[in-house]
């Protein structure tokens, strides 16, 4: 018999990343909504550490460009040793957030780990946002909307080398999906870069499937596949709880079809579940969406594989 998936659930409840107060709030909201039980269900080993300790949020403008360095510095380096260490006991790391800049600490560990272990690395970034500004372009100064380029090795030296010297990711190494939300400077940016972006557009136009086959292309047994999900990535609709509602995002049949589709390539082997807002949610139903999605991510499906029909290959 296959030994069970092992899971570890780290809350970091901060929202000293974003724009607005309630992100904080995320973690107690997963739990609330059932993670831990429905992957239980699922037949997964879970394991709850609890949440992660750090500085306030002292709500300050910026400084150089930053709002907060210093604190989201401070979480980063928790939620860092705090994924390393799972991932050194051969579990897979479900952070639970807290704002998006919470991925350099999460995706730092990830990346450290895959070059110790020689492994390749594929992130897949499911965001309304592409998280790719620097603090000479960022409209906002807020490191929530950062992340991507920070780890790509543009940011300050406290956040870039977080997790060792250079960078942590290579743009090759990056797939968005579902952007919609992309700032002037930001644009200029990705494009230099060569991120490969699978916008909303792009959605529209191929389908969902077309999409994550793409995305999903090329991982083989030595990948390390790694989820950024933005819950804001899901259209307001659907997913009300968020504090950067973006329209026109995934429906909740297509962001089941894009776990879905994660899942069946069996190469998860870290998470993050960023940016619930329970201050502006409804009745705590964002989170029990983000809990259901995540269930299809670790396998969950309609029917037993033998009984579906063949769609594929
Ligand atoms: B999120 C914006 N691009 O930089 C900025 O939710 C929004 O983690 C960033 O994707 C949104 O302030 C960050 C306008
Ligand atoms: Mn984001
Ligand atoms: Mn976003
Ligand atoms: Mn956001």
């Amino acid at each position: 018999m296959e030994s069970s998936v092992a899971v570890t659930l780290i809350g970091a409840p901060t929202d000293v990343g974003a724009g607005a107060r309630g992100a904080s709030m995320g973690p107690e909201a997963l739990r609330v909504a059932g993670l831990a039980e429905a992957l239980r269900a699922l037949g997964l080993d879970v394991i709850d550490r609890g949440n992660l300790h750090g500085p306030a949020n002292p709500w300050q403008p910026a400084h150089g460009g930053y709002r907060h360095l210093p604190e989201v510095a401070a979480w980063n380096r928790a939620v860092h040793d705090a994924v390393r260490a799972e991932l050194r006991a051969g579990r897979v790391p479900i952070l639970l957030g807290g704002d998006h800049s919470l991925a350099i600490g999460s995706i730092g560990a990830v990346a450290r780990h895959c070059r110790e272990q020689g492994r390749k690395l594929r992130v897949l970034w499911l965001d309304a946002h592409a998280d790719f500004n620097t603090c000479a372009i960022t409209p906002s100064g807020n490191l929530h909307g950062m992340p991507v380029a920070v780890l790509c090795g543009f940011g300050p030296p406290e956040l870039v080398e977080l997790g060792g010297s250079g960078a942590a990711l290579r743009p090759t190494e990056v797939r968005q999906i579902g952007i919609r939300s992309v700032d002037a400077g930001e644009k200029r940016f990705v494009h230099a870069q060569r991120l490969e972006v699978y916008d909303m557009r792009y959605i529209d136009e191929m389908g969902m499937r077309a999409t994550m086959e793409q995305a999903l292309a090329g991982l083989d047994e030595q990948t390390h596949l790694h989820v950024s999900f933005d819950v804001d990535f899901l259209d307001p609709e659907i997913a009300p709880g968020v504090g950067t509602t973006v329209p026109g995002g995934p429906t909740y049949r297509e962001a089941q079809l894009c776990m879905e589709m994660i899942a069946d390539t069996g190469r998860l082997a870290s998470l993050d579940i960023v940016e619930l807002n329970p201050a502006l949610d409804e009745r705590n139903r964002t989170a029990r969406v983000a809990v259901e999605l995540v269930e299809s991510l670790f396998g969950k499906s309609t029917l037993m594989r033998e009984h579906q029909v063949r769609r594929r290959g």
